[in-house]
């Protein structure tokens, strides 16, 4: 990169000039601090007083060796990709077009919910008050002081040795009223790499912040151990004091210890979600855990839909549908997550914040995502997968994609032999990084800055028993209870062991960045903000019958649901009341020429034990976990489900 070095060492004595300059101003300090601190790429000289002051604060508590500014360029992005592979922090996958992998620490392989806080002046802000001796499950809170405290014990000198990226990036299209910008400053250059492909990173962004605008701050250090021993060095980082730190009052993120996915690349989960959905609070809209899509009916109309469910549970395969109804069609707009307003027609609409998506690999084929496949196998990141003899990626749900001939090696590097092999090839929260672009069937309006009207939201989750394919709600009340009570079998999206079934309110019990009671005072107060609110269902694909098989063929057979969603919103007469909510009626769901048959009547039945424990285990939650927070509104709902389930 010998232009990149040139520049730069010009840029180095200049801004050395700029500072002696500052020798007789106040902030003489920061002179000492950044001599000697070469800056590799950018010139600190052009950003505005807000993002440089960041810079040299972060840059006096994690002494890095040289500073980089991201402008986003090709050029930019080959030499890290360069820069990774020698450290041996990815290899190539010459088998598909500019594709790596990367192999982590095995210790940081998921987002780590159990370290994840959010710091407020009092502890109610965060979380519900629970009753003495229960443990909250509605998120972590820290006090500002020990907020404080952590930070200075693991990033006082954190980056040494080390190059600080500063990667300016926008939440949504580039200058869309509905967009955010963050700045994030990471010691990680597969951070960089991974920013770059999720969210809209470098100079446009750069040069939207010269007017000196505010910007959500966001820190990131993979950290080094308190011994100074790096475990794996093409992969470092200190899983012992990792941290994920949210402080909503300023907009700072502070995350340590991690390079993994939802810790590392804080536009995602830490911004788009857990800060986001204070800001939405605040300015009265909403950020949600949900994927965008939009779907045309074989009349040519054409609606959006958002949908909530639980990390790990198909929210990509649903966005990026092939329909097996004919003459259906789904476009995706976002596959995780939706910032959503009412506009000045009281019309909800969604963008979806993110620029890639970065999607659990097993399961993805070409059976279950043909157009994720379509999709992955170009300028994309591999994290735990495994690769095979020819150049490419495995994992569990390609075993009819691969000749046996090809030999396998799994995440951790071993042989690996299907059908012999007893663990799995790749690890259960492997992922794909991909760019939203390389996508066949993102939505004409995906980048719209407006957003998109949404006509219905969903939530659902792993219901592998009891709960019917699809219900909708008898109104916007009762739909944000059955947001509330929603739970789900848990993945391997974090740290969790075994399959229980969890409650995870809005699929959002990871991702709240302020009091879930709270939470729910604001959706309920959206009601106010429109005349025509869209309809809300709950939807489950995962409901086993006592064969222990699925019930549901899932996948594009789910285009049948979404037909009936649709006559809904048109206020076709197709439903019929139960007392959890209104179910098609027998004729209304399109079950023609499925391969399979369908048992309608136990797909939709509502068994009475089922239901009274399952309304019990929402009352016991809401007690423990909501308590004094739960708004008078939801405990009715609940009380009114109580009474109806009676009757069941
Ligand atoms: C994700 C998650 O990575 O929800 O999207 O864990
Ligand atoms: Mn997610």
């Amino acid at each position: 990169m010998p232009d990149l070095i040139e520049k730069s060492s010009t840029l180095y004595t200049a801004e050395l000039g700029r500072f002696a300059k500052q020798l007789t101003a106040p902030n003489v300090g920061l002179y000492n601090q950044l001599r000697g601190i070469s800056v590799v790429h950018g010139n600190l000289q052009d950003l505005s007083q807000k993002v440089r002051n960041f810079i040299e604060d972060n840059v006096d508590l994690c002494q890095p060796e040289k500073i980089h500014v991201c402008d986003g360029s090709d050029t930019e992005n080959s030499h890290l990709l360069k820069l990774l592979q020698q450290q041996g922090t990815i290899v190539p996958l010459p088998k598909y077009e500019n594709c790596w992998l990367a192999r982590t620490n095995p210790a940081d392989t998921a987002r780590v919910e159990s370290k994840t806080f959010i710091c407020t002046d009092h502890r109610a802000d965060t979380i519900p008050t629970t009753k003495e001796g229960v443990k909250g499950t509605l998120g972590n809170w820290l006090s500002p002081r020990d907020m404080e405290a952590a930070v200075k014990d693991r990033f006082t000198g954190c980056m040494k040795g080390r190059t600080m990226y500063v990667i300016p990036f926008s939440m949504g299209p580039v200058g869309s009223p509905l967009s955010k910008i963050g700045l994030q400053v990471t010691d990680s250059a597969y951070v960089v790499a991974s920013m770059r492909i999720m969210t809209r990173m470098g100079k446009p962004v750069l040069d939207l912040l010269l007017d000196n605008r505010n910007f959500v701050k966001c820190l990131h250090s993979v950290g080094t151990p308190s011994n100074g021993v790096i475990q794996m060095s093409h992969w470092p980082c200190d899983p012992e004091r990792t941290i994920i730190l949210h402080r909503p009052a300023t907009n700072d993120i502070i995350s340590y210890g991690s390079g993994y996915g939802g810790n590392s690349l804080l536009g995602k989960k830490c911004f788009a979600l857990r800060i986001g959905s204070t800001i939405a609070q605040q300015e009265g809209w909403l950020a949600e855990h949900m994927l965008i899509l939009g779907v045309t009916n074989p009349a040519g109309k054409k609606r959006y839909i958002a949908a909530a469910f639980p990390s790990a549970c198909g929210k990509t395969n649903l966005a990026m549908m092939t329909p097996s109804l004919p003459g259906y069609k789904v476009e995706c707009v976002g596959d995780d997550i939706a910032w959503m307003r009412f506009d000045n027609h009281g019309q909800l609409r969604a963008i979806n914040p993110e620029n890639g998506f970065f999607g659990v690999a097993p399961g993805t084929s070409n059976s279950s995502n043909p157009n994720a496949m379509k999709t992955i196998f170009k300028d994309t990141i591999f994290t735990n997968v495994a690769s095979t003899s020819d150049g490419g990626v495995y994992w569990e749900g390609l075993e009819n994609e691969i000749d046996d001939s090809v030999k396998i090696t799994d995440w951790l590097g071993k042989p690996w032999v299907k059908g012999e092999t007893k663990t799995p090839a790749a690890h259960p929260n492997s992922r794909f990084c991909t760019p939203a672009v390389g996508c066949p069937i993102m939505d004409s309006q995906w980048e719209a800055s407006e957003g998109v009207p949404i006509s219905a939201i969903l939530f659902g989750g792993r219901r592998p028993k009891g709960v019917p394919l699809v219900y909708e709600a008898k109104n916007w009340e009762h739909g944000v209870f059955i947001g509330a009570a929603m739970r789900s079998e848990s993945t391997a999206a974090a740290e969790h062991k075994g399959k229980v079934i969890m409650h995870d309110p809005f699929a959002m019990r990871p991702f709240f960045g302020y009091n879930f009671g709270k939470y729910l005072e604001h959706w309920l107060s959206m009601e106010d903000k429109s005349s025509k609110l869209p309809k809300i269902f709950h939807v489950n694909w995962f409901r086993k019958g006592n064969d222990g098989k699925f019930l549901w063929p899932g996948f594009g057979e789910n285009s049948r649901v979404l037909d009936w969603i649709l006559r809904r919103i048109d206020n076709e007469d197709c439903a019929e009341d139960t007392p959890i909510g209104l179910i098609p009626t027998e004729s209304a769901l399109n079950l023609a020429n499925l391969n399979e048959e369908v048992d309608f009547k136990e797909l939709f039945s509502l068994p009475r034990d089922f239901w009274m424990e399952e309304v019990e285990a929402i009352e016991k939650y809401f007690k423990e976990q909501v308590g004094m927070d739960l708004p008078q509104t939801i405990e009715e709902q609940l009380k009114n489900l109580k009474n109806r389930v009676n009757t069941l």
